[in-house]
């Protein structure tokens, strides 16, 4: 037995599935997770010793690698002058005047402690704002696990949300309602049929909890337009895009400007961090200087604030952070898909910048319903085989590739090597 299976066996004696978060238990790809150890720039290491390359970068935030000297500093200086006090701290000052001042729209920020807990929030605040109860969301887009965000996939079309979770009464889903990623007029549908009662659009700018899914040319466009004409708050999910596409986020990278927006992972530095923002005439709603309740004993709390403001400052200051990554990128995903060309396997690359999946299916992928077309047997035995090359990608077909400045040209040609074997 190795050191691994040994812990998950005990973990699973007394963590649900052995795990803090379904998605670590490899239930998808059929195998034992391994646990890892320690981590450094693109690798991981397990607790039998193996060494991976990793693309999945704790799901998003380490967008520089693991261990970034400069944040480890930062969080080790600000440990030393004590954990948590639970009161107003500079850092939270100098965090928010920093978010407010890269990221276009940003008026006013509150710091939550999840990408979860920062929808929740963002909900709520529309929500109050508008006076209004129902929210738009749509199929494959995940935004926590708030009980409001889960309903079951295309149930809200027309009708009202189902939910999609044991344990959250049907009246939390009651106001949810789903629309189809890249079609607008699913949206203009239930504008129709609910006029004057929907408070927000919530939308990942680019999906990536269905496998990655790009908006087509005006979706997002489209979406701003309607929830203008309808007196609507459009809200950008950007717990994966923020501080991923550009330094503002998809709001930069498509030039569309949301009235909420959501962080999470990239701006706590890998520390637990989450936010929520936008036009200040919104979130002056949010108390204590407005009646919209939002609260939390750990936000804005100062070490993860001290990790969060030295990773973003990197990204703000070193020149042409994004163009370099987004190109290789581009290079990498492009290699990737020649890869697995080679052998005639029916396979879709889709990606932005250095964010980006494989799908196994000849088809196109838009939206939910395509990306549920892939072939998930086959994703597994490419997992694994990527795997025992010492590869580490996501252990589900819905999930993300993530790529780090700190991800070598070595590597990356490694990777795509071992994706030619797998065609082969
Ligand atoms: P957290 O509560 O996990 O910090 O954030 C929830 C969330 C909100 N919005 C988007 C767009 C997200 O992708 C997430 C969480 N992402 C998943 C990865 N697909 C987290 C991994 C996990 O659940 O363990």
């Amino acid at each position: 037995m190795t050191v691994s299976e040994n812990l998950f066996e005990r973990a699973r004696r007394c963590i649900p599935g052995g795990v803090n978060s379904p998605v670590r238990a490899f239930g998808s790809v059929g195998m034992t997770p391994p646990f890892i150890t320690r981590a450094c720039g693109d690798r991981i290491w397990d607790e039998d010793g193996r060494e991976y390359i990793d693309y999945i970068g704790s799901w998003g935030p380490m967008i520089l690698g693991h261990a970034h000297p400069a944040v480890l500093e930062a969080v080790q200086k600000a440990a030393v002058d004590g954990l948590s006090f639970g009161a107003a701290t500079a850092r939270e000052v100098e965090m928010a005047e920093l978010i407010c001042s890269v990221v276009p729209g940003m008026q006013m920020v509150r710091m939550v402690n999840s990408g979860t807990e920062a929808v929740m929030s963002a909900i709520r605040a529309a929500r109050g704002f508008t006076g209004r109860d129902k929210i738009v969301k749509f199929a494959g887009c995940y935004h926590g696990h708030t009980d409001a965000m889960l309903v079951q996939a295309g149930s809200g079309l027309m009708t009202q949300g189902i939910p999609g979770s044991a344990g959250v009464p049907k009246n939390c889903t009651l106001d949810t309602l789903t629309a189809v990623y890249n079609d607008p007029d699913s949206v203009r549908d239930l504008f129709a049929a609910n006029p004057g009662q929907i408070a927000a659009v919530i939308v990942e700018p680019v999906g990536a909890n269905m496998g990655v899914v790009p908006p087509e040319k005006g979706f997002l466009e489209q979406l701003r337009a309607l929830c203008d004409e309808n007196g609507t708050l459009l809200v950008f999910d950007e717990v994966i895009t923020g501080f991923r596409l550009a330094l503002g986020g998809a709001q930069e990278y498509y030039g569309i400007q949301a009235d909420l927006v959501t962080f999470g992972k990239i701006i706590g530095g890998g520390m637990p961090v989450g936010a929520y923002g936008g036009r200040r005439d919104i979130m002056s709603n949010v108390a204590p200087c407005g009646p919209v309740y939002q609260a939390g004993t750990l936000s804005g709390n100062p070490v993860a604030m001290a990790a969060g403001m030295a990773q973003l400052k990197l990204l703000r200051d070193t020149p042409r952070f994004y163009k370099e990554l987004n190109s290789t990128g581009d290079a990498f995903f492009s290699a990737m898909d020649r890869a697995l060309s080679q052998a005639g396997i029916p396979h879709r690359t889709n990606h932005i910048g250095s964010l980006g999946c494989v799908f196994f299916t000849g088809d196109r992928v838009t939206d939910y319903a395509s990306a549920q077309k892939s072939d998930t047997v086959r994703y597994s035995s490419y997992f694994r085989h990527m795997l025992a090359r010492g590869i580490y990608l996501a252990p589900s077909q819905f999930e993300a590739m993530f790529l780090s400045s700190a991800h070598t040209p070595e590597d990356l040609d490694r990777t795509v090597r071992a994706a030619e074997e797998f065609a082969g």
